[in-house]
């Protein structure tokens, strides 16, 4: 059911902070106006500055504010706002949310209600996934609510050890590891428990335990016209509990066949749900290359900038595009993988003291900018970070050649960005930088947080298999040449401009 194109003019953009920043800027782009909504904490805001026009929401909590449908929908009506971006998070994936919009004769940017729903709901999605010959984790099949009964006779067929996983769930949540059968009740009893308090729905449901593997991700596209394309992976195996801190694209791991293979799979998964707009199947990759459906996410992602720098395509700009109901811009035949990106989270928290989240008031900031380097921000020098909010304060996103080049370039980045009045993990992912794993491609879910010290290890270069060492050796060299090229030339000083490197070396803080 094609529908035909409509214009829209006005934009009313449902978020805050660098995504709110983001969307506005495509919008600008593409001659429409904006409508920014916010909060008390947000009053001077990034978002609300650089939007057409602006309104107050109401109080900083969000369940006050940006979560509130009445309240953005009300704004929409009364500004005459012909679509809503959600953004992420928030009301992004409210299935409720985009009917209401659609009931109201607003274009809702994103799927529709059914698709979110329909993949909402884990194990529907889990169902729905082996229907259409996606590859999902080995685990319970049905597509009914599960009594305690029935998951612990499942669990012997599925075989220890497993996973324990809210129906409701997403990103961790009520997620319970079971080793043997005495650990079974203990385990359901307390999944049910954290998803009964989080989602209001104890639900939960079985997948055998993955070990060791990478979480990589496929963006996909689809359009009103049954078109469903795919931009690649993204690695995002780099996080600490859940929460990703630096992504890159391609993934170092997936080669062309394992890429077409990945991104058959998600083209599938799309379509099986109807699939229109912009979304992420989420991966689990082994060491063997088997690869597994997890769940997917029916929104734009926070990472979506380095699948832009490679594809050099404008994933907001084509959200806008489908939502209108015009063609996607490109056929998949018309997708080129060009070089390299990687985009670095920084967030407003303690490396040093475990992460812990760091508020006051940027009292100084000066962003990196240069030769394949992105800044996405939602801040300004003089905003006050609080607690009410995501503590992703903005994103360094670089882009070059190769994968070498790209590690160089954000250091180099990284190392010219200021913050102060504030603690960020800036430091962290200097240190991840030179970590010899993350440089070697070598890591999977749990290198962040069990095998990653702030403090580089000796221990660790010891350990190297020669492969490293190699791949080492090429960038190290690499880094070597590059310093020593930019000093002034030899004979014109008494010291070679090796030593001065080495001297230059051990003088980095980071
Ligand atoms: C898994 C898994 C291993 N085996 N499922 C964590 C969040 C949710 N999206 C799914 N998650 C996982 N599911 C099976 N069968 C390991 C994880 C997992 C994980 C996944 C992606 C990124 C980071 C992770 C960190 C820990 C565990």
């Amino acid at each position: 059911m094609a529908e035909t194109p409509t214009l829209f003019r006005k934009v009313l953009v449902a978020n805050r902070g660098e995504i709110a920043v983001r969307v506005i800027r495509a919008c600008r782009e593409l001659g429409l106006q904006t409508v920014a909504v916010y909060s008390d904490a947000d009053r001077n805001a990034m978002h609300v500055r650089y939007a057409t026009e602006a309104y107050h929401i109401g109080p900083s909590i969000p369940a006050q504010s940006y979560l509130v449908m009445d309240k953005i929908l009300d704004v929409a009506l009364k500004t005459g706002a012909d679509a809503i971006h959600p953004g992420y998070g928030f009301l992004s994936e409210r299935a409720a949310f985009a009917r209401a919009c659609a009931d109201e004769g607003i274009a809702f940017i994103g799927p529709n209600a059914d698709s979110i729903e329909k993949m909402g709901d884990k194990i529907t999605a889990r169902y729905t996934m082996q229907s259409a010959g996606v590859p999902v984790v080995p685990g319970t099949d049905s597509k009914d609510v599960l009594s305690d009964e029935d998951l612990r006779a499942a669990a012997e067929q599925v075989t220890f050890p497993l996973l324990i996983k809210a129906t409701a769930g997403g990103g961790g949540k009520g997620m319970r590891r079971v080793h043997s059968m005495a650990e079974c009740d203990g385990a359901l009893a307390s999944a049910r428990r954290e998803a009964t308090a989080a989602f209001g729905d104890g639900n939960v449901y079985l997948e055998k335990l993955i070990e060791g593997a990478r979480h990589i991700e496929i963006q996909v596209l689809g359009d009103m016209h049954g078109s469903v394309i795919h931009l690649g992976e993204r690695e995002c195996s780099i996080q600490r509990r859940h929460q990703k801190l630096l992504e890159e694209c391609p993934s170092p791991f997936v080669d062309e066949q394992l890429r077409a293979q990945m991104g058959a799979m998600a083209v599938r998964a799309a379509e099986a749900v109807n699939y229109v707009n912009a979304g992420t199947v989420e991966c689990l990759v082994d060491k063997d290359k088997n690869f597994y459906f997890l769940e997917m996410n029916t929104r734009l992602q926070v990472e979506h900038p380095v699948t832009e720098m490679v594809t050099n395509m404008d994933i907001v700009k084509e959200q806008i595009r489908v939502a209108r109901g015009r063609p996607l811009s490109r056929t998949q035949d018309q997708i080129e993988m060009n070089g390299w990106a990687m985009e670095c989270r920084i967030n407003a928290e303690d490396p040093y003291n475990n992460f812990l989240p760091s508020t006051g008031t940027i009292t100084s900031l000066t962003l990196p900018s240069g030769p394949g380097v992105r800044v996405d921000t939602g801040v300004v020098e003089g905003d006050a970070i609080t607690a009410y909010y995501d503590p992703m304060i903005a994103k360094l996103i670089v882009s070059g050649d190769t994968r070498g080049e790209v590690i160089l370039r954000m250091r180099r980045a990284l190392s010219e960005y200021r913050i102060m009045g504030l603690k960020t993990n800036i430091p962290f992912h200097l240190a991840l930088l030179d970590s010899l794993r993350f440089q070697a491609g070598q890591f999977d879910t749990t290198f962040v947080e069990e095998r990653f010290s702030m403090e580089p290890s000796e221990e660790d270069a010891q350990k190297l298999r020669p492969e490293i060492a190699a791949i080492l050796a090429a960038l190290a060299s690499h880094r070597m040449r590059q310093q020593a090229a930019q000093v002034v030339g030899r004979n014109e000083r008494d010291v070679s401009n090796w030593k001065l490197v080495a001297r230059a070396d051990k003088m980095r803080r980071y």
